[in-house]
């Protein structure tokens, strides 16, 4: 019997609700983001862009550019092809423009940069290059891209004859025919998912100071992969690795954004080279909307092949997506369209088929994730948009349907229909605490009265599991750079400790959680140990932090250093405690002699003796680096319900209330994790109910400001009610966790949809395209019809 083990909430550990150490500085305006470095001699820099969606650029003239004073360079597309820079390659096989140098293919297109001793005289600069443009026509939908007589977008390649990036598919075709000749019921779904724009508070950026006296290049950036970057300025720029350092500082939000190699950051980089000179670039919120890290904007057609008693017995997918000019989507390379065919892994669905086809459009690059593990996204909001339309076409209860259809709880790990693995949930139990909490069968009755008075209620469940946590390596790559993650923790001797890792948190909180699954490991408190992200000159390296991954990876790898750690620490016991190995139990934060569990040495001294009393032939010190390649996805699962008052009248609809169900394994910090879910749960809601950005049938970019794309005020963010009961850990993370960054965006934009869709129940109408504004259900309701989001075409 042992008595002396530590508290392990008392000294921050798993499960501690820890306030998160972060926020120190955020709240009091101490953060250190991009915009506030501010270095010896550093110039400004600015970008021109392209008014026009499509045209071919005649001439650009920017010799009264170069005459304002405090003007130090002008770059241009011309200058860059000096350099062979004018392109650059994608992280998903493609080339995207830099600066342009042939055409302009989106509004907000980099055409120049002006770099000058101020930002304002940059801008001035900016207006005063002169380009000639010759407009073509802009294509502004897939169904225009395909044209027989649609202009090629992409003539800058050779072997591109028309606009499609790629056809691409997967699952099994025959068995998916033979089970739709087999079916009784056969329902159709046609939706589209629109653009959205990740747009987070702080814009994109960097400061590139390169120093030539030491042939250093350092560059601050708002980075969530700052490692991959430094790979990629290394062969792009053709500069050698180790002279390249990127610091990604305090991120304000990232959600995705963050992850592309953007124009400004080469031409940033670039500026500082030739002119010995630190350069800044920062964003303006225009330049942001328009330009950068547009997400889903994907058309689906889908079928669904049913028995008469519910049983699902396949599923068809379509989907077409506007990729914007360049395809510069950040997904594993094997896989065209991210992991939209994680799709019905929740669901024991014996046969499917996806096919996927991306088209050109002259849009700005579109298909970046926002909020979502590359596509899974699109594929939850289709899935469970069209499980609703199944269940309605059927006439079976929504709840009953999914229950029926669910992988069974003894059913892992589970193959999927598109060929994933999925580790492990509790699909039904989620369901039922979901309905116990909203009252379901109440809700059902209450709707029905109220229906009677003509008053329109409506219920939307939805569903999600996600594949988080990319790779294994052996399936998961981006660019050929294969995706793990690492993690390296430095012990003092006085039992301090630092820890990094390759990940880069963009306000998730991983400063704080971090330091838990040491304290958890070693029984450090947790307040002892500082966690520092996003210097690749320090940090080790690792793939940075999206599609959820740095928990089921980075995360890993902390409590496998930290096991590491632990295995010298016993060595170093041992040696203290004049005992063999063999004979010392861990409790936490303390080895003791198993027969005489008094005698025992903490971790702290441990630590001390790393440093000054180790046995004979050890290596001194405490330190040590994982790099943790994990065997599989996590696989969270969540059940969102939401309950809507429609006003027939006017289309408006109002939330009622929202409950949350998510199931994402072991919590580290129980707190953090609801703040990701309520966020995510914000995010949902905006991109249902109000956030628009488009494009006009000119090309034009609606909603490039906050004025017209709206994000949620606490006013209008309705409460949520959120559930921890069920905790399904992870089989193969060390510490059970699943990520959970994403789920809530992910599975709650069909739970506000589906709602409204089911209190308009009995009006014929089978979707309404987000974001379901209420002139859209003000125009389903009184015209008892579909309403479709798809962009405009030119009438005339
Ligand atoms: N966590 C936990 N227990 C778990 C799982 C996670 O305590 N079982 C904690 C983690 O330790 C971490 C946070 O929850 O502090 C999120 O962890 P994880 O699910 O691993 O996700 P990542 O850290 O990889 O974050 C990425 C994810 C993504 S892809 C987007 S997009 C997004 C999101 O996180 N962007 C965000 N949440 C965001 N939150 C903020 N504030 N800002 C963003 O830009
Ligand atoms: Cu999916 S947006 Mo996050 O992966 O950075």
């Amino acid at each position: 019997m042992t008595t002396q083990a530590l508290d392990e909430i008392k000294i921050g550990g798993l499960g501690a609700s820890r306030k998160r150490v972060e926020d120190d500085r955020f709240i009091r305006g101490k953060g250190n983001y991009t915009d506030d470095v501010v270095l010896p001699g550093m110039l400004h820099m600015e970008i021109l862009r392209s008014p026009l969606p499509h045209a071919r650029i005649k001439s650009i003239d920017a010799s009264k550019a170069w005459e304002i004073p405090g003007v130090h360079l002008v770059l241009t597309g011309e200058m860059m092809a000096t350099r062979n820079l004018a392109w650059m390659p994608t992280l998903s096989y493609d080339t995207q423009a830099v600066l342009a140098t042939d055409k302009v293919r989106f509004q907000g297109q980099e055409v120049a940069c002006v770099i000058a001793d101020d930002p304002y005289i940059a801008k001035d600069a900016c207006e005063a290059i002169e380009v000639d443009y010759e407009p073509l026509p802009p294509i502004v939908n897939p169904w225009q891209a395909l044209a027989s007589d649609a202009p090629v977008i992409r003539d800058d390649k050779v072997s591109q004859a028309d606009n499609v990036v790629y056809n691409w598919e997967v699952g099994d075709k025959a068995g998916t025919d033979r089970a739709f000749a087999q079916a009784d019921v056969i329902s159709k779904l046609e939706l589209h998912y629109p653009r959205s724009h990740p747009s987070p508070i702080e814009c994109c950026g960097s400061v590139a100071d390169f120093n030539r006296a030491t042939s250093k290049l350092t560059v601050y950036m708002t980075t969530q992969a700052p490692h991959i970057i430094r790979a990629a300025v290394a062969m792009v720029a053709e500069l050698p690795e180790q002279m390249i350092r990127i610091i990604s500082p305090d991120i304000g939000g990232g959600f995705g954004n963050k992850v592309p190699i953007y124009p400004g950051y080469v031409c940033s980089i670039l500026a500082s080279i030739l002119l010995e000179r630190p350069v800044k670039w920062i964003e303006d919120k225009t330049g942001n909307l328009i330009s950068t890290g547009f997400a889903r904007d994907i058309y689906l057609k889908g079928e669904m092949a049913l028995r008469r008693d519910g049983k699902i017995l396949g599923v068809r997918m379509h989907t077409d997506a506007d990729h914007g000019a360049f395809f510069s989507d950040a997904q594993p390379s094997k896989f065209k369209i991210g992991l939209m065919h994680s799709a019905f892994a929740a669901y024991d669905v014996p046969v499917a088929h996806l096919t996927a086809r991306g088209l050109y459009t002259n849009k700005a690059p579109g298909g970046v994730a926002y909020r979502c593990s590359f596509r899974v996204t699109e594929a939850m909001f289709f899935q469970e948009r069209m499980v609703q339309a199944a269940a309605d076409d059927l006439g079976m209860d929504q709840a009953e349907f999914r229950r029926m259809n669910f992988v069974k709880d003894d059913d892992f790990p589970h193959r999927t229909p598109f060929g994933f693995l999925t580790d492990s949930g509790q699909y039904a139990k989620c369901l039922d605490v979901g309905l116990a909490a909203i009252g379901y069968e109440n809700f059902r009755k209450e709707q029905a009265e109220a229906r009677e008075r003509g008053r329109l209620l409506g219920l939307g469940i939805s569903t999600m599991t996600e594949p988080l946590g990319a790779g294994n390596s052996r399936e998961y790559d981006i660019l050929g750079i294969k995706m793990f993650d690492s993690a390296d923790l430095k012990v003092h001797m006085t039992g301090k400790a630092i820890l990094r890792t390759g990940a880069r948190g963009q306000g998730q909180g991983h400063e704080t959680t971090w330091a838990q699954i040491v304290a958890h490991e070693l029984g450090i408190p947790a307040d002892d140990v500082t966690v520092e992200e996003g210097d690749t000159d320090t940090a080790p390296f690792g793939m940075g932090t999206y599609a959820s991954r740095s928990t089921p990876v980075a995360g890993a790898a902390v409590a496998m250093v930290s096991r590491k750690i632990r295995a010298k620490a016993r060595k170093l016991a041992a040696h203290l405690l004049e005992v063999s190995e063999e004979d010392i139990e861990w409790e936490l934060g303390r080895f003791y002699v198993r027969s005489s569990p008094g005698r025992g040495v903490t971790i702290q001294e441990c630590a001390m003796a790393a440093y000054s009393n180790m046995p004979d032939g050890m290596e001194p010190g405490l330190e040590n680096t994982a790099y943790y390649d994990p065997p599989n996805l996590t696989w969270p699962f969540a059940v969102y319900i939401v309950t809507v008052e429609v006003d027939p009248e006017t289309g408006v609809w109002d939330v009622l209330r929202m409950v949350a169900v998510d199931d994402c394994g072991v919590r580290i910090n129980p707190m953090i994790v609801e703040g990701q879910i309520m966020g995510g749960l914000t995010e949902a809601y905006a991109m249902s109910s109000m956030q628009f950005i488009t494009f006009d049938a000119d090309g034009n970019c609606v909603g490039s400001n906050y004025m017209d794309y709206l994000l949620p005020s606490a006013w209008e963010t309705p409460g949520y009610e959120l559930h921890s009961e069920v905790v399904t850990p992870c089989p193969h993370h060390p510490i059970g966790a699943k990520g959970i960054g994403e789920c809530a965006a992910v599975g709650g934009p069909a739970a506000f949809v589906n709602a409204v869709i089911d209190a308009l129940t009995g009006t014929g109408v089978r979707n309404i395209d987000m974001p379901v504004l209420p002139d859209r259900v003000w125009e389903a309701i009184t015209y008892r019809r579909d309403v479709s989001g798809a962009p405009p075409v030119r009438q005339d």
